[in-house]
């Protein structure tokens, strides 16, 4: 089996003490961290379809969670920001009534290593957090704000409107996370969306630059 199988296997199984050494050991075999990265991201959808299929728990969605955000703790460094000059501050957080943050911290990394200062609000984030966050900070550029819940998307909606009820200017507002469509960020009044979190990276970067 390949050092990323293995990995993905361990990841499903919820193997968060194996996980890191694994990923170190597929690093050195000369894979990509990109490539371990979507490897996990691939067992996190696996584990989904077999919680959905009522073939596991949530102790068990629980415990795959903490294997992967352990091997995404060895992947970090290697998207870290090499650029000096920042683009602005980016305040992030998943939005009130939902604790998934796995995709979150993915996109913070990644935006964060497009060059933008990060400010993570965390999980369960309500509107009024998020504007608390972009009237404390210098030079907010972009927030974006992650959801994985159907029942908690009119939250992600509630935040953008006090956002710019707000009256505070200067920043965009992305948001994104599995049952968040492009159309569905354009009628609630985001800036952008992005399905990814590479893509949301390169969303931020072109937001900030206009
Ligand atoms: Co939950 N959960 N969960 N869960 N969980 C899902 C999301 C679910 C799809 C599982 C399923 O039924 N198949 C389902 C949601 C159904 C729905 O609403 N449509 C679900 C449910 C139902 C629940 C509970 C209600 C279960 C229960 O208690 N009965 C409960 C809710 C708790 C709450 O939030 N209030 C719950 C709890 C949990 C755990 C705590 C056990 C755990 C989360 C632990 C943690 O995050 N620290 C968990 C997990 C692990 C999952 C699954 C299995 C994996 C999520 C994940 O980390 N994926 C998930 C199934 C699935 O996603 N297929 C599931 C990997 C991650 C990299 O992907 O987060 O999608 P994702 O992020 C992606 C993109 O979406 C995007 O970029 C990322 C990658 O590039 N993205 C953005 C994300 N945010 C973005 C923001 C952007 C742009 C892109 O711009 C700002």
């Amino acid at each position: 089996m390949s050092k990323i199988n293995e990995v993905k296997a361990m990841v499903e199984a919820g193997k968060a003490k194996l996980v890191p050494g694994l990923v170190q050991e597929a690093l050195a075999e000369g894979n990509a961290a990109k490539d371990i990265l979507q490897g996990m991201v691939d067992s996190m959808r696996v584990v989904g379809d077999l919680f959905s299929a009522g073939e596991l728990f949530v102790p068990e969605m629980l415990m795959a969670a903490k294997a992967m955000s352990k091997g995404v703790e060895v992947l970090k460094p290697l998207f870290a920001d090499q650029s000096t000059s920042s683009l602005g501050t980016c305040i992030i957080g998943t939005v009130e009534g939902d604790l998934h943050d796995i995709g979150k911290n993915l996109v913070s990394m990644m935006i964060g290593s497009a060059g933008f200062d990060m400010v993570d609000l965390g999980v369960d984030v309500t509107p009024a957090k998020f504007v608390e966050a972009v009237k404390d900070n210098e030079n907010v550029k972009i927030v974006a704000c992650s959801g994985l819940l159907t029942t908690t998307m009119t939250k992600m909606q509630e935040t953008v409107q006090a956002l710019k009820a707000s009256g505070v200017t200067g920043y965009k507002v992305i948001v994104g996370g599995a049952p968040v469509s492009a159309e569905y960020a354009a009628s609630i009044g985001a800036d952008g969306f992005a399905p990814d979190a590479g893509s949301a990276a390169v969303k931020a970067v072109e937001l900030a630059k206009n």
